[in-house]
């Protein structure tokens, strides 16, 4: 058995919460390190672990901080990665290189999986899912969250994803492995600024108490890995499908041009999605991962009591 209590540090509230077996939300931070603009993440990062509270359930932030992995931040840890100052993106490949080199990284939602089923923690909120990108076919450009999703008992609650990637392609991967990936009151799996993105869910969990059903059934039977599932903006946040892709069409064409390749392609993309709908988009990811911190805090109430 790995010795975890040499790599990690969990907080006291969240080490007896979880050995209680009470409910547990894990945060991922590089949607405040890389995802948001300071310091409008940090206003986002206090508020997100207020409404998981007030769900009746305990915020898990997750992150690597000089080379230790963290379950909960302080205020002070939760400031350093809003600020980002020297904040690498730490995927599962970069993670022990972190690790070894004592360095401080925010988690994508891989890492993030990996941290919380360390800790014991199996419910997670995060805004959009990294996929298959487009063009995916060619330069194999897939995000590792979708190994993880195969791999790491955790379940993952997102908007969806973002038109910057292939979402059928993102989806027909999850499917090959074994990822079932649910609707919550939709079975049509959103699009992130969008409700709707014209590819249909495997089922629609019309509750949390649904959703809890199927994860505790999936681990029950052995079958391990997560599970992903797509919870729509809520409509009075949602943008225009045509405006936001053409935004994005926009946007793919100054990565292109501008070289970005590789873990920079995300950032980039989410800082001039930002500039070009002039901060309507921010205004939408941050309420968007509100609706998933309440939905996943539900989610993991109900599962506590199965
Ligand atoms: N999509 C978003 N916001 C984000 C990300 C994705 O809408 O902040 C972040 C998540 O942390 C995700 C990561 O895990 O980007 C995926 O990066 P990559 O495609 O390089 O794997
Ligand atoms: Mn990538």
């Amino acid at each position: 058995m790995m010795d975890l209590k040499k790599f990690m540090d969990i907080t006291p509230e969240i080490e007896e919460a979880v050995a209680a077996g009470k409910p547990v939300v894990a945060l991922e931070s590089t949607i405040l390190s890389h995802g948001m603009p300071y310091p409008e993440n940090l206003g986002f990062a206090r508020e997100i672990e207020k409404l998981i509270r007030a769900e009746g359930a305990i915020p898990a932030t997750m992150a690597v901080i000089d080379g230790r992995l963290k379950a909960g931040l302080t205020e002070a840890e939760l400031v350093r990665m809003c600020e980002a100052k020297g904040v690498l993106k730490v995927s599962r490949r970069d993670l022990p290189i972190v690790v070894a080199e004592k360095l401080t990284g925010a988690t994508t939602v891989a890492t993030t999986m990996i941290l919380a089923k360390l800790a014991g923690i199996h419910v997670f909120a995060t805004g959009g899912i990294g996929g298959v990108h487009r063009g995916g076919e060619v330069t194999m450009d897939i995000s590792a969250d979708l190994q993880e999703l195969a791999h790491t008992e955790v379940a993952v609650v997102c908007a969806g994803a973002k038109m910057i990637l292939d979402i059928g392609r993102t989806l027909e991967y999850l499917e090959t492995m074994g990822v079932p990936v649910l609707g919550l009151g939709t079975s049509d799996f959103p699009a992130f600024y969008c409700r709707k993105s014209g590819f249909g869910v495997d089922y629609n969990a019309e509750t949390p108490l649904d959703v809890a059903r199927i994860a505790k059934a999936k681990w029950d039977l052995g079958l391990g890995g997560g599970l992903l599932i797509g919870n729509p903006v809520p409509e009075q946040y949602a943008m225009d499908f045509d405006k936001m892709s053409a935004v994005i069409d926009r946007v793919l064409k100054m990565a292109d041009e501008a070289g970005v390749k590789g873990k920079e392609i995300t950032p980039f993309m989410l800082a001039h999605i930002v500039e070009e709908t002039g901060g309507d988009s921010l205004k939408t990811n941050i309420q968007l991962a509100f609706n998933n911190a309440r939905a996943a805090s539900r989610i993991a109430v109900e599962l506590s009591r199965l």
